[in-house]
């Protein structure tokens, strides 16, 4: 297979060409017109006669033209595919490195260091995308959703990424969704990826964003609305007149923030501004090929006309009345209208002086972002102004960072002194060796990011993150307070002047075209199976994995609980990132972060508690490692939404490793869920969510029932407490018959391995 620096015409002229037929069986199928996601996963049926859609209940064989990977997760999703001795990939896949740059002194310094420290990892993902046939995106060429955008997207396509911002793709039109690695190499290995028909939630847009509104705060405000479970399960749908007015880096924006509200993924309908988007990143042709199926790329009409009837929720917003929103800190919900945002920080105590600005990641690294952003530092400029923190812009992709340069936009940025950082992800998660704080300092910053949990920028948990467009970050660095809002308060200049923003304005497109940079795409040689995939094994930063043991057969039992998180608990807290994005590749070394960040119910304290065996107060990671050397099951039990937010499957695999036999909480995020299951943990829900109080510190569990497990059957968790007593708990599952296999195999991928070896 040939992988290219972008996605072959022929590939999307076959999705387009089934579009008219299995369109027609679609709706035929369901016995009524179709939205666009309907459309897309309709074409994208392994077996359009076969498989239910019915939403939020059957499981569907989808296949996706596209797989992505980004560095820090690739490493063991390639990890998983080389266990099944496959000769290439059967899908065209790219691996991207972007994760593992640490935002330091600038972008050019930045790289040059990451390149030397990570050299081992890197060299690791490129042979390996040699060998097996996929395309190697060099470090410093970009972010992965931005590059995706660039180069692979396309209006009604379908692909998987192992990230949850893969949605992002869905601002061109594209089903784009984030996966843990296992279920990337389901689609690697060429079986069909399988997956839950979501439900559907229509945003119907009207009127026009206008002065300092951005598309960021469309998805703040939907943010707030849903909450960051309320998209769970389900495909968000931007619809309506005030879709079209939005440009298609603004859409990608919306859609990559919809991870935030648990959603499946987030998708626009193709439109002019798809088509400029396609053009000006040279893909004329692919631009073609969409208009001619332009009617197959949007709702039915009838959809449209009557969105209540098919969606099962439709949310309204008026893009003329929206203002700027601002949210945080903690989560990315919290949100509020910015002109609110300085009393309450009074209120609450919060910073109002901001320690750091920073410009830039996945979600707002656009070339319209950066010009409407440098309209206002020119403006700073001409006006004696200078930004009043530090300010930090982390480009998207080398193409973006080549074109901002070339039209004189960087120059603006850093005449009011911002720094430019590498084309990576840098602080959004994590990569940031920041100085001008200690460890504990309570402080507040504002980022154009997307997520904001405790400690995901810089490790220190009283950092108070928000979350924001880049303009009002743009507005805040300048006016050096969060209590600003520009629309109506003015900035002191040195000279003693009252000088107030003008409103930003962009440009959507460069007039100029875009200027590539220097290209990082590596295609993979005709044949690579001469190529050595090295992992040494003395290395502590990669490790070739060792499969699960299967299921025993009996229920489980004598389990202790290694911890009870009390709130939140991300894949931020159970697998931290940062410094720990070192161990990627290495499961036994990375398990050294497990659960540092659940808050234990227990005692209130963050990542510790109390180990069974000797009484000791420990961190969790210790206590994993005790019990998993001594032969001791454990299980882990979880509040809301347990496991939102990243991919990254090391927070199911750590667990598993160190002999996590369940996880059972009040709800689950929906990728966390599936990585559980793939790793062969039993991920269990509260019937009763009241029952999640019954668990006590020094209780034995069991897991009952197990030989009748079955789609559809609850089983029964039985607490049995210190004083003799004991409480039976009603837990459910979600598993369908293949994914109980996945339990019983002890792994997803024990199941692949062991069907490939009997083909
Ligand atoms: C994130 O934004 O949290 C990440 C880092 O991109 C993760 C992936 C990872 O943990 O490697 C994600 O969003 O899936
Ligand atoms: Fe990278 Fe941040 Fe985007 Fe995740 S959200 S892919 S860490 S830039």
């Amino acid at each position: 297979m040939t992988v290219e620096a972008t996605t072959p015409l022929d590939l999307i002229g076959e999705v387009y060409a089934s579009l008219d037929d299995r369109l027609a069986v679609g709706r035929e199928r369901l016995g009524r017109p179709l939205t666009l996601a309907e459309k897309i996963l309709v074409n994208h049926l392994d077996d359009p006669a076969a498989g239910g859609m019915e939403r939020g209940v059957s499981y569907t064989d989808l296949r996706p033209d596209r797989v992505a990977m980004q560095d820090a997760t690739a490493q063991m999703a390639w990890l998983q595919f080389m266990t099944a001795g496959l000769a290439e990939v059967a899908v065209p896949t790219t691996t991207h490195c972007d994760h593992l740059i640490q935002a330091k002194e600038d972008g050019r310094v930045d790289l040059l260091a990451a390149l030397e420290g990570n050299s081992e990892v890197y060299d690791f993902l490129e042979t390996v995308c040699a060998r097996y046939a996929a395309g190697f995106w060099k470090p410093g060429s970009g972010i992965i959703h931005q590059v995706v955008l660039e180069q692979y997207a396309f209006p009604g396509g379908m692909m998987i990424g192992t990230d949850s911002h893969t949605p992002n793709a869905g601002g061109l039109g594209m089903v784009a969704i984030g996966v843990g690695g296992a279920d990337a190499v389901d689609v690697m290995v060429g079986m069909p990826w399988n997956v839950r028909w979501p439900g559907l939630i229509g945003v119907h847009l009207t009127g026009e964003l206008s002065g300092w509104s951005a598309p960021k705060d469309v998805i703040l405000k939907v943010a707030e609305i849903l909450t960051v479970k309320g998209g769970t399960g389900a495909i968000v749908e931007y619809i309506g007149p005030g879709a079209r007015s939005i440009s298609c880096t603004g859409k990608a924006t919306i859609c990559n923030m919809g991870a935030e509200i648990g959603a499946t993924t987030s998708l626009f309908a193709h439109d002019d501004a798809m088509t400029r988007y396609l053009k000006a990143t040279g893909r004329e042709a692919m631009a073609d090929a969409a208009e001619a199926v332009a009617h197959h790329l949007r709702p039915d009409d009838e959809v449209l006309a009557d969105p209540g009837a098919y969606y099962d929720r439709v949310i309204e917003l008026d893009l003329s009345t929206l203002g700027p929103h601002i949210n945080g800190p903690h989560s990315p919900d919290r949100a509020r209208p910015l002109a609110a945002l300085g009393a309450e920080a009074e209120a609450e105590g919060w910073p109002l002086e901001p320690s750091a600005a920073l410009i830039g990641s996945c979600t707002n690294s656009s070339y319209e972002d950066i010009t409407r952003v440098a309209s206002l530092a020119r403006f700073a400029s001409e006006n004696g102004l200078q930004a009043r923190t530090e300010l930090l812009i982390t480009p998207g992709s080398e193409q973006v960072r080549a074109t901002i340069e070339r039209d004189g936009l960087l120059g603006d940025l850093q005449a009011i002194g911002a720094t430019v950082l590498a084309n990576a992800c840098g602080p959004c998660i994590g990569q940031w060796s920041r100085s001008d704080i200690s460890e504990g300092d309570v402080n507040t910053i504002v980022t154009s990011y997307n997520r904001n949990f405790p400690k995901r920028n810089d490790g220190n948990p009283n950092t108070l993150a928000f979350v924001t467009s880049p303009e009002t970050v743009m507005a805040i660095a300048l006016a050096g307070t969060l209590d600003f809002d520009p629309v109506k308060d003015s900035i002191t200049s040195p000279d003693g002047r009252d000088v107030r923003l003008p409103e930003p304005v962009g440009e959507e497109l460069p007039a100029a075209g875009f200027t590539p940079g220097e290209s990082g795409f590596v295609a993979p040689p005709e044949d690579g199976s001469a190529v050595e995939v090295a992992v040494s094994p003395q290395s502590d930063r990669l490790q070739l994995l060792e499969a699960f043991e299967p299921w025993d057969g009996n229920d489980l039992r004598d389990l202790a609980v290694l911890v009870k998180a009390h709130g939140k608990c991300t894949t931020d807290h159970i697998s931290m990132a940062g410094p720990w994005l070192r161990y990627r590749g290495h499961l036994e070394n990375i398990s050294g972060n497990l659960f540092m960040g659940a808050v234990n119910a227990f005692t209130g304290t963050a990542g510790e508690g109390k180990d069974q065996l000797d009484g000791q107060t420990k961190p969790f990671p210790e206590i994993a490692r005790h019990y998993h050397q001594a032969g001791q099951g454990w299980v882990a039990v979880g509040d809301e939404n347990y496991g939102e937010g990243s991919s990254r499957e090391h927070a199911a695999m750590e667990p598993r490793f160190r002999g996590c036999c369940a996880v059972v909480v009040r709800s689950f995020a929906r990728i966390h869920e599936t990585n559980l299951k793939k790793q062969g943990v039993l991920a269990l829900t509260f019937v009763d969510p009241a029952d999640y109080d019954k668990v006590g510190h020094d209780d034995r569990v069991a897991i009952l029932d197990l030989h009748r497990l079955a789609p559809g059957q609850t089983l029964t968790m039985r607490l049995s407490h210190p004083d003799g007593s004991s409480d039976d708990v009603e837990v459910s599952h979600t598993m369908n018959g293949e994914q109980i296999e996945w339990f019983t195999a002890g792994s997803a991928l024990n199941l692949i391995r062991r069907r490939l070896q009997a083909t």
